[in-house]
C-alpha cells in the first residue's frame, strides 16, 4: 500500500501541502512549495551542465543542504546519485572514481581531496533558464548507488530504486509513528544507507527533516522529534547528558525526541534502558544497505533480539545464516558499467527470478518470535578445535560497565592455531588494574577457551570514520602490535 505517487514526492507533497514546513537547516527552513522549486532550480543546473538521464552523479560531502539538493535534483533528472564518504583517503577516493566511473563529480568546498581533471566537475552556480526538465516519474529507476563494505576489498555499489527505497520507507513507517509535524533528523551520513532511509522516509511521509547544521549532536537532538543513530552515538548522548545533569536546561533537553531508530551493530539493552529511562523512545532495528536499511525493528525491551520483520520484506533463517528478500531488495551491485544480481551464483535458476533470496551472511535464529543475530559467519574463527564467534564474546564484554566498544580478534597461536584478544574502548584508560578485573570478570562469564588471552586499547584513529569501525581494519593493525 504505497502512498500513490503520480509524481515526484515533492511535489505530490507541494500539491497537497504547499505552505507545511518541509526542510530546516539551522535558521533555514522552506516548505514543499520551496523544496520543490529548488529541486527544480537544481535541475535545471545540472541539465545546463550537460548531465543527461542514466548518468552517475558522484558526490563528495558531508550531509548538507546542497547535497540534499543535489540528490533530489539528480533524481529529478533522472540520473543516479553516488554519495561518497568524504573522509576517505584521496587513494581510496580515486580507485572508487576509476571503478565507477560517474560522468560527473561534485565536491563540498569543505573536501580537501581534489578529483582528478579527467573527471567533469559540477557546481551550484545559479542559472535561470526555463527548461522544461524531460524526465517524467517513473519510481522503477535506479536513482542511488550506495557504498557498502564488505568485510574485504573494495566496497560495493548497491543499486536502488525509488520504488524500492520507498517500499522501505512505507514499511517501516506502518511501525514508528512519523507524522506530518515531526522532523526526522539527517543524524547519519547520506552516502550510508542508514542515512539515505532518513531522506526517502521524509519523502515517503511528506513530514519534515533536519539537516544538522553544527557538529553538536546533543544540541541537534533538541530541535526534533526523530532521529537514526548508531549505538555508539545514542552512547556518547547520553553520556554528555549525564555530565549536563546538573544543568536543568539540558538535561531535560532531549524530550522533544519522541523516537530514535538504532541500528548498523549490536545494540545493548543496557543502552537502551538508559535512554528510555531518559525518555528516548527506542526502537531497534536491523538492516543493511541491499535491503535498503532496516529489514527487522522493535520497539527496545528486556531482550537483545531485533524483533519482527517489516512489511514488504521477508526473512529465513537457513542453517543458522539469516536470508532476505522484498521490495526493497536492491536491483544488484554496479560494476564495470553492469548491474548484477546479489543474490547467490548457485541459485542461478532463480537469478532472474523476483523471488530470490539475499543471502546476508549474517546468523541467527527466532527466540520467541523475533530475530536474534549471532554474528557473521565470516569472522568466525577456530582455536584448539573449538568454533569461536567473536560477537558472542564482545556481547558479554559490553556488559561489562567499563567498556564501551569491542572487538574479538584471533591472532595466530603455536599450540591453539589461533586464540582471542580483546580490542577495547573503555571508559577509564585500560591500566593493568582494569585489565585483571576484565579477565576476572569473563573467567566467571565464559569458557575459558572463549577468554580474551591479550586486552588492547581501540587507537583512536580506527574510530568512526564511516558509521562503524571497520573489523578489518582493528585486524590489520593488530597485526602491526
Ligand atoms: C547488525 C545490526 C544489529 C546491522 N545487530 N548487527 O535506518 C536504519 O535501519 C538504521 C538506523 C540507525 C542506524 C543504522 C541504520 C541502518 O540502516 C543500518 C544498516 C547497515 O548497517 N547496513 S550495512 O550494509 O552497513 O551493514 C549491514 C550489516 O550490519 C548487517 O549485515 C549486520 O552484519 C550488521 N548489523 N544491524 C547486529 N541490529
Amino acid at each position: 500500500t504505497l502512498a500513490p505517487f503520480t509524481t515526484w514526492p515533492w511535489q505530490h507533497w507541494a500539491t497537497k501541502r504547499p505552505m507545511m514546513a518541509a526542510l530546516s537547516y539551522g535558521e533555514q527552513s522552506y516548505t514543499w512549495q520551496q523544496v520543490s522549486e529548488k529541486v527544480e532550480d537544481y535541475a535545471q543546473g545540472l541539465l545546463a551542465q550537460g548531465v543527461k538521464r542514466d548518468q552517475l552523479i558522484a558526490a563528495i560531502t558531508p550531509n548538507s543542504l546542497e547535497a540534499v539538493w543535489l540528490l533530489l535534483a539528480t533524481v529529478r533528472v533522472g540520473a543516479r546519485y553516488l554519495g561518497l564518504n568524504p573522509r576517505f583517503s584521496a587513494q581510496e577516493l580515486s580507485d572508487l572514481l576509476d571503478a565507477l566511473q560517474p560522468n560527473v563529480v561534485w565536491q563540498a568546498e569543505s573536501v580537501d581531496f581534489v578529483a582528478s581533471a579527467q573527471w567533469q566537475h559540477i557546481s551550484f552556480e545559479k542559472l535561470n533558464q526555463q527548461h522544461l526538465v524531460p524526465v517524467t516519474w517513473q519510481p522503477s529507476r535506479a536513482v542511488t548507488f550506495t557504498l557498502t563494505s564488505g568485510s574485504t576489498g573494495m566496497p560495493k555499489a548497491v543499486v536502488h530504486t525509488a520504488a524500492q527505497h520507498l517500499a522501505s520507507a512505507q514499511g517501516l513507517l506502518e511501525k514508528m509513528n512519523y507524522q506530518q509535524g515531526d522532523s526526522w533528523l539527517l543524524s547519519l551520513p547520506l552516502f550510508h544507507v542508514s542515512g539515505m532511509a532518513v531522506v526517502w522516509r521524509w519523502l515517503q511521509q511528506g513530514a519534515q527533516m533536519a539537516i544538522p547544521a553544527g557538529g553538536d549532536l546533543e544540541q541537534e537532538l533538541t530541535k526534533v522529534t526523530h532521529a537514526s543513530l548508531v549505538p555508539t552515538q545514542l552512547q556518547r548522548v547520553l553520556q554528555a547528558q549525564e555530565q549536563n545533569s546538573d544543568d536543568i536546561s539540558t538535561s531535560s533537553s532531549s524530550l522533544s525526541l519522541k523516537e530514535v531508530l538504532l541500528g548498523g551493530a549490536v545494540i545493548p539493552t543496557d543502552l537502551t534502558s538508559a535512554a528510555e529511562a531518559a525518555g528516548i523512545a527506542c526502537w531497534c532495528g536491523y538492516g543493511m544497505t541491499e535491503m535498503a536499511s532496516t529489514v527487522t525493528a522493535k520497539r527496545a525491551d528486556a531482550s537483545n533480539g531485533v524483533g519482527q520483520v517489516l512489511p514488504n520484506r521477508e526473512v529465513m533463517v537457513k542453517d543458522g545464516e539469516i536470508w532476505v528478500r522484498g521490495e526493497s531488495l536492491c536491483l544488484g551491485y554496479y560494476q564495470n558499467g553492469t548491474i548484477f544480481p546479489v543474490i547467490e551464483p548457485e541459485l542461478s535458476v532463480d537469478q532472474l527470478s523476483t523471488d530470490a533470496w539475499f543471502r546476508t551472511r549474517d546468523l541467527g535464529e527466532w527466540q520467541q518470535d523475533e530475530l536474534v543475530i549471532l554474528g557473521r559467519a565470516d569472522n568466525m574463527f577456530i582455536s584448539g578445535g573449538e568454533n569461536i564467534q567473536p560477537e558472542s564474546i564482545e556481547k558479554v564484554l559490553l556488559q561489562h560497565p567499563q567498556v564501551l566498544q569491542a572487538f574479538v580478534l584471533p591472532i595466530d597461536d603455536a599450540e591453539f592455531g589461533q586464540r582471542p584478544v580483546a580490542v577495547l574502548a573503555t571508559k577509564a584508560a585500560l591500566s593493568a588494574e582494569l585489565e585483571q578485573e576484565l579477565a576476572n570478570y569473563m573467567a566467571k562469564a565464559v569458557t575459558r577457551f572463549k577468554c580474551p588471552v591479550r586486552y588492547f586499547t581501540l587507537p583512536s584513529e580506527l574510530m568512526a570514520r564511516g558509521i562503524k569501525i571497520s573489523r578489518a581494519q582493528v585486524q590489520s593493525w593488530l597485526r602491526t602490535q
